[in-house]
């Protein structure tokens, strides 16, 4: 299997982290190919927690080159940030590679994302405030700078001042906020260079060269189908492709290169954030699944609603991103719960729908129809064989299965690197 993505089947913090680096022991090459530092991405090895936010999960595999696809939107201080953070603790990152058509996150966008949320007051996303969606907008509307744009003071000082020259408006006028400073944004941003000149490069031409030498890459998404800014619950999404057709845009390698895409699926769900949520739970049974799964923001800090598996919402992600297996996470969580829930159709003002609707408002009336399933009340965290599993974990397993329509090729039964069951 020479390239693999690996993507969010929900709406994020499935375990995509520990799933990339388990899958990463055998590749050459992990890429991230869309988002920025707003992704949070946890990993426990070896009883230490690790925590990445803009560098490949696949970091601590000493063997694979991380790569920055051009997808992906880079903030240069948070970057260093995270590399010094984890040489201090003894993981050097010396081979990482980053598109030199990867946008970068200016100063002004952290601002602008956060005065902006502050504005929408009710009306607001719940962004994680990292200056990624107003970033994504100036790429879009054609004033955002590159990495390369660094090479070349002065285009780089003309590129901020046409974008400041705009914000700076809106910044005061709109905002009230005072002007921010072309020359020392510049500045700012011309004192990464140096250090980012070894790094960045034509990663399109990398990959494909290590495709073309049978070498394996894995991509990594961030966030999730359900966050994806086309098939989302837009407008309650971020501002890129999460989605398998992301790997292909966000790194130049063509759809006809993939072999296989892994959908990371939570065994409940949880969002974080605004947005519709039908088997969101306002009770004590989701205070439970919070405190439980330690369903907190690994990058700001935020709780993270939960409530049940829903089903048609992972089938919704398997359909659009023709998932070939689905990677089934926190199963160790569900212990102990007399029957568990699984919502298998939604309810919308009184007619039964059987797959998530289109029609957002729909989706925003939607309760869910739930299935009772057995529970278990065994620690199932030391299990390492399907069979090892209680049979009513088994029957849960097998039953989300045949309502994703998607084949289960594994189960996290811990947040540890060891504590996976790999169904053959
Ligand atoms: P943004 O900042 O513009 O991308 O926010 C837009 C929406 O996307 C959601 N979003 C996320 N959802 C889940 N996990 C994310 N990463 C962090 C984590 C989140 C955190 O791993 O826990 O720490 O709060 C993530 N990043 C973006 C976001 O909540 C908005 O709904
Ligand atoms: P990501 O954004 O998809 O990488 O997920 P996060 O790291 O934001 O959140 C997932 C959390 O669940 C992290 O704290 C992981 O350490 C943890 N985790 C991942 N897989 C499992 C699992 O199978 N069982 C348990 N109990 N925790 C897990
Ligand atoms: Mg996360």
């Amino acid at each position: 299997m020479p390239s693999i993505i690996v993507m969010g089947a929900q709406w994020g913090d499935e375990g995509k982290g520990k799933a990339t680096d388990q899958l990463g022991d055998r590749v050459d090459y992990v890429v991230r190919y869309s988002g920025g530092n707003n992704a949070g991405h946890t990993l426990v090895v070896g009883g230490e927690k690790y925590a990445m936010h803009l560098l490949p999960s696949g970091v601590l595999n000493p063997g694979a080159t991380p790569v920055i696809g051009n997808g992906v939107v880079v903030d240069p201080e948070v970057l260093f940030e995270e590399i010094d953070t984890l040489a201090s603790r003894g993981v050097p990152i010396e081979k990482l590679k980053i598109s030199a058509n990867a946008h970068i996150i200016a100063p002004y966008h952290r601002t602008i994302d956060k005065v902006t949320e502050r504005f929408l007051g009710k009306r607001r996303i719940g962004t994680t405030g990292r200056g990624v969606g107003p970033a994504y907008a100036d790429k879009v509307n054609r004033i955002g700078l590159r990495m390369q744009d660094l090479f070349d003071e002065s285009i780089l000082r003309q590129k901020v001042e046409s974008a400041l020259d705009q914000k700076n408006h809106l910044l005061v006028k709109v905002y009230n906020r005072r002007a921010m400073d072309i020359e020392r944004t510049a500045d700012e941003l011309l004192g990464y260079t140096e250090r980012l000149r070894p790094m960045v490069t034509d990663t399109t031409r990398l990959l494909n060269d290590a495709l073309d030498r049978d070498e394996v890459v894995l991509f990594e998404g961030a966030q999730a189908h359900h966050l994806d800014v086309d098939h989302g619950t837009y407008p309650y999404v971020t501002s890129s492709n999460p989605t398998a057709g992301g790997a292909c845009t966000g790194t130049g390698v063509g759809p006809t290169r993939i072999d296989r895409v892994v959908g990371i699926a939570k065994a409940y769900t949880t969002r974080v954030g605004e947005g519709p949520f039908p088997t969101e739970l306002h009770d004590e049974a989701g205070e439970k699944l919070r405190s439980d799964g330690g369903e907190f923001g690994a990058t700001t800090g935020r709780p993270r609603r939960c409530g049940w598996f829903d089903a048609p919402l992972v089938e919704a992600a398997a359909t659009a991103n023709g998932f070939t297996d689905i990677f089934l996470t926190k199963l160790d969580i569900l212990s102990g719960w007399e029957t568990i829930p699984v919502c298998v159709a939604y309810d919308v003002r009184g007619k039964r729908v059987d797959e998530m609707p289109v029609n957002q408002s729909d989706f925003h009336a939607a309760t869910p129809i739930y299935e009772e399933l057995p529970g278990w009340k065994e620690d199932i965290s030391g299990c390492r064989e399907f069979g090892d599993l209680p049979q009513a974990a088994q029957d849960y397993v097998k039953r989300l299965e045949e309502l994703c329509g998607s084949r289960i090729s594994g189960i996290g039964v811990g947040p540890s690197r060891e504590q996976s069951i790999m169904i053959h």
